[in-house]
């Protein structure tokens, strides 16, 4: 079966890009531009990594994002990534980034969105991986300052497909950025939203009903509420599931107990994603694999998984046939 995932082409739709920097990278980007982490080595990095919700995960993870300074920064970070594209066979990914983490410190919107744009340019040319950028408003800041971000974006319009809303859930309703995602799609955007991670499932019927989101990011606690999963069947509004995101952040107990193959089996369109694989442990490969050792997740479902990535994408109907 693993060797069945491994050579299965993929499709990854949720990815923070800023998720997937290496305490290695980190080591030589903070020493190159004499900045400074709260580590000495690898393996007390690797020990700080050890969560007990998702705002002690975020703490870490914009402390982290400080070592990136330059267009190149965001060129290497981005690069790394589509390697381990290469080695997990995903050949499209959408890849989430957080301007506001980047331009609260300083650095340019343009420098942050060109150093990504370039590398996954080199990735299609190199390695025949394509690739689409998402931006995500950081929903523990103003609205103000989100519709400045989305402003500041339109320069860009033409390698941003689409908007996101994440960091820290709890108190941060989607309502707070109705007005944000109303202008986002008049300018063309398509929407997504983290929701029901770890706030229950008021916030998915509010990203649904108000912010219009095509796609929910996590969405496990849609489980709670019979009537939302009605919904989500019959429209096939797709999760972009996390599973190890889920046992690191403490969502659910262990891999046993997340509910994926429920979802799954209730008919829902889920696709599995790393989210934030640089903290994580690991990258896609590795959340099939976690999965399959936990739950009875059969051939025939590991087969719906990976045509629900290749479906719930952003990529035309057209590659999409060719893929499925
Ligand atoms: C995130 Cl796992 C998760 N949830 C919400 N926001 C995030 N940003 C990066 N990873
Ligand atoms: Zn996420």
């Amino acid at each position: 079966m693993k060797e069945f995932i491994k050579q299965l082409p993929k499709a990854e739709l949720h990815l923070h890009i800023e998720g997937s920097l290496e305490p290695e990278l980190m080591f030589k980007l903070a020493k190159k531009n004499s900045i400074e982490i709260p580590y000495k080595t690898v393996e007390e990095v690797k020990e700080a990594y050890n969560f007990t919700n998702l705002q002690s995960f975020l703490d870490i993870y914009y402390a982290g994002a400080k070592v990136l300074i330059t267009k190149e920064d965001f060129y290497a970070l981005t690069w790394d990534y589509i390697l381990k594209c290469k080695e997990n066979n995903i050949i499209h990914a959408e890849i989430f980034f957080d301007p506001q983490t980047h331009t609260q410190r300083g650095i340019a919107f343009k420098t942050v969105i060109s150093g990504i744009k370039e590398a996954l340019v080199d990735a299609k040319k190199e390695f025949g991986i394509s690739s689409e950028i998402i931006m995500c408003f950081l929903r523990h800041l103003s609205e103000k300052e989100a519709f400045e971000t989305l402003e500041q974006s339109l320069d860009f319009k033409e390698d941003i497909i689409g908007v996101g809303l994440d960091s820290s859930e709890l108190g941060n309703p989607p309502k707070k950025f109705e007005k944000v995602f109303n202008k986002a799609k008049e300018y063309g955007y398509k929407l997504v939203a983290h929701a029901g991670e770890e706030a229950d499932v008021s916030y998915i019927n509010e990203a649904l009903n108000l912010l219009h989101i095509e796609r929910i990011d996590h969405g496990v606690q849609a489980i709670h509420s019979e009537t939302l999963m009605q919904r989500l069947k019959e429209k096939q509004i797709p999760l972009t599931v996390c599973p190890n995101s889920n046992i690191e952040l403490k969502v659910f107990d262990s891999y046993k107990e997340h509910n994926i193959k429920k979802l799954l089996d209730y008919g829902l369109n889920i696709t599995v994603n790393s989210d934030d694989p640089a903290y994580f442990k690991g990258y896609l490969n590795q959340n099939f694999f976690n999965l399959i050792e936990n739950l009875p997740l059969e051939k025939k479902d590991i087969i719906t998984l990976v045509k629900n990535s290749f479906k719930a994408s952003f990529l035309s109907e057209e590659l999409k046939n060719e893929y499925l």
